[in-house]
């Protein structure tokens, strides 16, 4: 019997639920194609269920830049919409969550953050971790790192030297138009062929920039990440048939059957996986299922989590179906202080999965008032 099957017949009622925003310094800017953040704002959920508390990151920005979803919106719909209809529900199984919620459209950052502190709470209710919920097959996952547009190739160089050395196994770049094939060619030459890098692009290019990609297939790239629109998978799939590296997507998965649809028309051959971004943590599951299913590359991708968010995608990226190295990388190269107990990449460029109950982590209440912005219980039902 799985976790999973233990589990089913022990409902949790949901007894209250608690917005918490944060405001972490970034240990360096972070840039990419649709702006910059010096700090990560991010907003908690912090629920009782069961008698058990869980806790969950919503992986909104400040800005609706990456996706229509922005923190103010976040905790306007989870406040107003989503925390009144979970408040009080009796949850038999961590899917009920996205039943109940399923009547408001769209919101999936929101939806996920309210389902992972949840699942969180409904795992510690029975001593399961993440990890063996979801069916991991390892007790560490390999890292890479992601790597902000610098303002010269020679101060990007100069990062991507220090994240070699700390073990990381793959490099992502942040490209844009302007700041693309110069740029790595110079990190190529620097780094050596041996180096698995790839590029980020965030949707910065259209169908007819086919040319910088067909020049980008001399740098031996293991994968051109959202180069075009979010919304366009004709166009991914025309440019996938013009140039050898694999297009990876990011923003235009939402979904399983998002994932589904964009492998059968041969628009990517990798997809980046976050939680937040397809509406939780069990749809996440749904998405590597599917690209497992039909022989595609996956791994697990990032929003500058804290450590909150940070344990979740450690734990998906424990999954067997996981085949790269994700943007999973050290608490470190974010914050001089995380919320939690640091996450940390050894010397081999891996990082333990948490083994504790649930997300295996909790903020430290310290640190979680030192950076707290703002805190509302927006819905308590005793
Ligand atoms: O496109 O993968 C992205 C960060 C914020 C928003 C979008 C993206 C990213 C990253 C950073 O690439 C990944 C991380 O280190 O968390
Ligand atoms: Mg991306």
């Amino acid at each position: 019997m799985t976790a999973d099957d233990a589990r089913e017949a022990v409902p949790v009622r949901v007894e209250a639920i608690e917005l918490i925003e944060v405001a972490l310094p970034l240990v360096r800017p972070f840039r990419t194609s649709f702006g910059e953040e010096r700090t990560k704002d991010a907003i908690l959920v912090r629920v009782e269920a069961g008698g058990f508390e869980g806790w969950g990151e919503c992986v909104a920005s400040p800005a609706p830049r990456y996706s229509e979803e922005w923190n103010a919106g976040a905790w306007g719909v989870m406040r107003d919409h989503l925390g009144p209809a979970l408040a009080g529900r009796e949850i038999a199984h961590p899917s009920d969550v996205a039943t109940v919620l399923g009547f408001v459209r769209g919101h999936r950052m929101s939806k996920a953050a309210l389902e992972a502190a949840v699942l969180d709470a409904w795992l510690r209710a029975t001593d399961t971790p993440l990890a063996t919920f979801l069916g991991a097959s390892r007790e560490r996952v390999p890292c890479g790192v992601s790597v902000g547009i610098a303002s010269t190739p020679e101060a990007m160089i100069e990062e991507i030297g220090a994240y070699l050395k700390a073990g990381y196994r793959r490099v992502k770049l942040k490209i844009e138009p302007g700041s693309d094939v110069g740029v790595v060619r110079a990190v190529r030459d620097a780094v050596g062929p041996d180096v698995p890098l790839s590029v980020d692009a965030n949707a910065a290019y259209t169908l007819e920039d086919i040319g910088v990609f067909q020049e980008l297939d001399a740098f031996d790239l293991v994968m051109v990440e959202q180069p075009l629109d979010h919304e366009d998978l004709a166009d991914h799939a025309a440019l996938a048939a013009g140039i050898r590296t694999p297009i990876c997507l990011d923003e235009s998965i939402r979904s399983a059957h998002d994932a589904s649809v964009a492998i059968d028309m041969g628009a990517c051959r990798v997809i980046n996986i976050k939680q937040g971004r397809v509406g939780g943590i069990l749809e996440a599951r749904r998405v590597h299922d599917a690209a497992r299913d039909r022989g595609v590359a996956v791994w697990i991708g990032g929003m500058l989590e804290t450590g909150v968010g940070r344990a979740v995608n450690v734990a998906l990226a424990a999954m067997p179906g996981v085949t790269m190295p994700g943007d999973t990388s050290a608490s470190a190269r974010y914050f001089a202080e995380d919320l939690t107990e640091p996450f940390v990449v050894d010397r081999d460029g891996t990082m333990a999965v948490p083994s504790g109950p649930g997300i295996g982590v909790r903020p430290g209440s310290t640190r979680l008032e030192a950076c707290t912005v703002r805190r509302e219980v927006i819905a308590s039902v005793g």
